[in-house]
């Protein structure tokens, strides 16, 4: 099993992927087409390697109630052949998957070493005034502050420094899972945590790297709608299950403008919690709606082997990246679909 076989698996993958959004809704040809501009944008630069790829795990990490962010300006790989700068908190957009515990103190340090420019923070999981903490930490300085979340759940964090809509569109985004203090019901054999957010680029530049393009972020048109910073990252690497399992899927919108329909093909969510608090409880749902600076929380049992791609259901965006892949089992390929 080498080199070929894990091509031929990968472009299944991606056919399949493909094919079930096409089946269902239409999608085939915008990723295809979406692929091919962006291709041929980065293509006219046969010297540009690619950077770092800006892939964020997607594993619930362990909790820890002691948060430092720093601020870089960092270039990196955010789909095929697409080398962009981003602005980030450690260095990836979005920033790192935060993970604390309800009802505890959370110690939490700003670091500005972006060199650059003034940034700040905001955490959607918090009861503090605006013009105490979320104000801007110029280049060189930090903030400090403790904090306890009073509610459990999938919350946004972000920097606010005006304009507000330009850090976001440039990655200064991520997520915050405050787990409850109580628990879940049921322990679930896999936790996901999946953001989705916006890309919104101008052209190269001679060294091949794209920058925000604040013109395309006030019109809400986006180049990319990714999940967790790479585009349909989770169709070559997808999430794992196994059939019968519980999986849990904590699904944050840093936005900045698009909503999200998220939705997985072929099954349904058993239970969705609004805002990921276990008390906002929901069953059979088919798709959640996720507003900009929103969060769910979903579970999955899939009784039976297969693929099952998640996307936004938000057709028009779908196709700029907002596709991945839940394997359950260990599915047979059908060689049907090998073309
Ligand atoms: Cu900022």
């Amino acid at each position: 099993m080498g080199h070929q076989f894990s091509d031929s698996r990968r472009g299944f993958l991606k056919t399949i992927a493909a094919a079930s959004a096409v089946t269902l809704t239409g999608t085939l040809a915008e990723v295809t087409r979406a692929e091919q501009l962006h291709t041929s944008a980065a293509g006219r630069r046969a010297d540009v390697t690619p950077a770092t790829p800006n892939k964020l795990s997607p594993l619930l990490p362990p909790i820890t109630n002691e948060i430092v962010l720093h601020t870089p300006h960092v270039i990196r790989e955010i789909a095929p052949a697409t080398n962009a700068e981003i602005w980030t908190f450690e260095g990836s957009a979005p920033g790192p998957i935060l993970h604390v515990m309800e009802g505890e103190p959370v110690k939490f340090t700003l670091i500005n070493d972006s060199g650059m420019m003034g940034h700040s923070i905001d955490f959607h999981a918090a009861l503090l005034p605006w013009n105490k903490y979320y104000q801007m930490v110029n280049p060189g300085e930090e903030l400090s502050f403790t904090w306890t979340p009073p509610y459990p759940g999938v919350f946004m964090y972000h920097c606010g420094t005006p304009p507000v809509l330009l850090h976001l569109g440039n990655g200064m985004h991520g997520t915050i899972i405050v787990e409850p203090k109580n628990g879940w019901a049921e322990k679930a054999a896999h936790e996901y945590v999946l953001v989705q957010h916006e890309y919104y680029l101008g052209d190269p530049d001679a060294n091949g790297v794209r920058r925000g393009d604040y013109v395309k972020m006030t019109q809400a048109k986006p180049d990319f709608v990714v999940f967790n910073g790479y585009a349909n990252q989770y169709t070559e690497d997808p999430l794992t299950a196994e059939p019968g399992e519980l999986v849990r899927l904590h699904v944050c919108n840093a936005g900045p403008s698009i909503y999200s329909a998220f939705h997985v093909i072929g099954t349904l969510f058993s239970t969705a919690y609004a805002d990921g608090n276990p008390a906002n409880k929901q069953i059979g749902m088919q798709t959640v709606t996720i507003p900009p600076g929103g969060g769910y929380t979903v579970e999955v049992r899939i009784p039976e082997e297969g693929l099952y791609p998640f996307v936004t259901h938000n057709f028009a965006y779908t196709g700029l990246g907002a596709l991945g892949i839940l394997k359950v089992g260990n599915p047979e390929m059908p060689t049907v679909m090998q073309h």
